[in-house]
Parts: C-alpha cells; sequence; structure tokens
C-alpha cells in the first residue's frame, strides 16, 4: 500500500496564514492529510492548497501563450494532460515515436500543476521560468483563479467535466490508495453532495467553467469525459483546432489523430512502467493511483441506488440551465 504524500506534510503554514486560517469557516474533511476544509470565495479547501492558491492569485502572472488543463479532482485530468502534452509537442514528438516522453514520464510530471509552484515556503517548481509556451494544469475554481488567467490575458483553458458519482468513486478510491482516507463511501457521499469535498462544490465548479466556455470560446474550451470516451479522435480535434494547433491534411493521412489516441489511452498510459511504479515527482504521490478502471458509470458498483437518486435529483437541479449530466 502506498504512503501519503510526503510533501503535503512538510508545508508548514507561516503564521499569518494560520491567523487568516482562524478567520475563515472551516468542516471537517474526508482525509487525514489535512483535518479540515477552509471555505473560501465559495470553495472548500485543504489549508495546504489554500495557501497555494491565495499566493497563486497574489503572484501569478499569465502569459498570452500559455496553456491551461482545468478541472476540478477526478475528472480526467491526466488523460487530458496527456492529450495536450502530445498535441502541443507532436512536430517534435509525434504520437507513434519510439521515445515520445509520455512512454517515459507520467503525465503530471510533464504537465506540473499551477498550484504547485506556490505551496508554502518550499515553492516545488519555478513556474515562472518555464519555457514559452507554457502547459500548466489547475483545480482552482474559475472565479478563484488569478486575474491575469481570468480576464488579463489570453491564455487558453481546456476544462473537463465527469459525471459527479464516478468522480465522486474515483476520488474515495484515489484518497484510499493513496494512504490517506478516513471516511466510508457513505460518509464521503454525505460529503460531496454537500459540496464539501476539495475544491468543492462540484457542481459550481463545473458550472464556473461551463459559462465561461459559453461566454468567450475562444478562450475557455469545456470537455466532458463521457464524450471523450464515447468519441476520443473528434475530441482530440476539438481540442487541437480550440489550441490554434489543428491536424493539417497530411497528418490525418498519417494517422496522427489515432497515434495521439492510442499513445493516451486508459490501457497504454495505466500499462507503462513508468506509470505502474514510483511516485509523482512534485507530490509525492504513487503515480499508478492515478489509474484505476478509467470507465464510464463505474459507480454503479460503489453506491446504492438511492445514493445515485440524490446526486441526480442535485444534479438536476443545478445543472437544469446547462444540461449538464442530466
Ligand atoms: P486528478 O484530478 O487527481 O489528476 P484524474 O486524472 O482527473 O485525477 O482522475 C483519475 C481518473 O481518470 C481515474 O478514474 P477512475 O477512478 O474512475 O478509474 C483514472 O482511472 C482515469 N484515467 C486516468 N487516465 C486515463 C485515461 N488515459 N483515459 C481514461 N481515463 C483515465
Amino acid at each position: 500500500m502506498s504512503s501519503s504524500s510526503n510533501f503535503f506534510k512538510s508545508q508548514q503554514p507561516s503564521q499569518d496564514f494560520k491567523e487568516f486560517l482562524s478567520t475563515l469557516p472551516r468542516e471537517k474533511g474526508f482525509s487525514k492529510d489535512s483535518l479540515y476544509r477552509y471555505h473560501y470565495q465559495g470553495f472548500w479547501y485543504v489549508e495546504v492548497l489554500l495557501e497555494a492558491v491565495i499566493s497563486c492569485q497574489e503572484h501569478f502572472q499569465a502569459a498570452d501563450s500559455d496553456v491551461f488543463v482545468a478541472s476540478t479532482p477526478k475528472c480526467g485530468t491526466t488523460w487530458l494532460k496527456a492529450i495536450a502534452f502530445a498535441l502541443l509537442n507532436r512536430r517534435r514528438h509525434p504520437a507513434t515515436s519510439g521515445d515520445h516522453p509520455l512512454l517515459s514520464s507520467n503525465p503530471h510530471d510533464l504537465v506540473p500543476f499551477l498550484e504547485t509552484g506556490f505551496y508554502g515556503s518550499r515553492k516545488a517548481l519555478d513556474i515562472a521560468s518555464f519555457p514559452s509556451p507554457r502547459l500548466l494544469s489547475t483545480h482552482v475554481p474559475h472565479s478563484s483563479l488569478p486575474e491575469s488567467m481570468r480576464s488579463g490575458s489570453k491564455c487558453k483553458i481546456v476544462y473537463v467535466a465527469r459525471d459527479p458519482k464516478d468522480a465522486l468513486v474515483s476520488e474515495w478510491h484515489f484518497l484510499a490508495k493513496a494512504g490517506v482516507l478516513e471516511m466510508t463511501m457513505a460518509e464521503a457521499f454525505g460529503q460531496f453532495c454537500e459540496g464539501l469535498n476539495s475544491y468543492g462544490p462540484f457542481w459550481d465548479h463545473v458550472l464556473g467553467y461551463w459559462k465561461q466556455s459559453s461566454e468567450n470560446p475562444k478562450r475557455v474550451l469545456f470537455l466532458k469525459y463521457e464524450d471523450m470516451k464515447a468519441r476520443p479522435a473528434a475530441e482530440v480535434r476539438r481540442v487541437a483546432e480550440f489550441l490554434g494547433c489543428p491536424f493539417s491534411a497530411e497528418e490525418e493521412e498519417a494517422g496522427e489523430v489515432d497515434g495521439i489516441v492510442e499513445l493516451c489511452s486508459f490501457e497504454a498510459l495505466s500499462g507503462l512502467e513508468v506509470n505502474k511504479k514510483g511516485k509523482q515527482e512534485v507530490t509525492g504521490i504513487d503515480k499508478s493511483a492515478f489509474f484505476r478502471r478509467g470507465e464510464v458509470g463505474d459507480w454503479k458498483n460503489h453506491l446504492s441506488p438511492e445514493m445515485a437518486k440524490k446526486i441526480d435529483r442535485i444534479v438536476e437541479e443545478k445543472f437544469s440551465e446547462s444540461g449538464l449530466f442530466l
């Protein structure tokens, strides 16, 4: 069994931040690494993440050429990181090349989280020094992104959402594998419905990006895990067009789209030695924890019909206007 991340444990918040925390509403979370979740700008965060989010808001400057993979946890982040990396680097690294970086590095190491550049006193990454165009990711809700990402630059954001029932089941298993789970599925379910999961409420996170993608489709692209599973090649083409690097006729002819779909598939990535063993560079989380079933509808094996109905009722209420997940 894997151990929980030493990196997160090693972060010590400053005195100022501790005082600020004491002014925020808090609730018990469902991971034993971080006892409490704090409510900030409408969303719930564990302590170490909240400090990073605020530091990001204060210090991060997005560039016009930046590309971000965004999501609320367990909605397809690892997959979309791999796809975005493969798309943007395909001139140098065609998908079928035997030495493609995705064959030897975990997608989270190739596309780091923006937040990891801003944890506490020990900066894990010097994001400002990354060469352009920077490809980064984030779990931060749209309304809490640094101003330069929301409106101050022309950076592009690709967001992926997923059926909340599958996201909840995936999160629970992930925390169990990371060795930090403290709750039964029923308790985690209760918290999720209350919006208390990390970066929750889930619905508000998804709707924030969905709204932005409707209002500003050149800046924010909204994807669904279920569509990516059903028609991966079409969704890969959509991402390429959105990022301003559509496939040429020659690339289509040469099978580059299918090459990327295959390279980034659950079967291919989860079968690689680099993703089966070892820990993710920055967080120290087992790389294998990011690959489990990779299916649509696995919630049926873990949630009772009553639990599913309760989430579906919330979905109907929250997503009626958007039509998402109905
Ligand atoms: P993160 O937000 O913590 O980075 P994320 O990658 O979004 O995690 O979620 C992991 C889920 O994506 C897992 O789902 P499951 O628990 O339902 O199985 C994982 O299996 C799935 N996943 C990872 N890689 C892929 C992939 N290449 N294709 C499809 N699903 C994938």
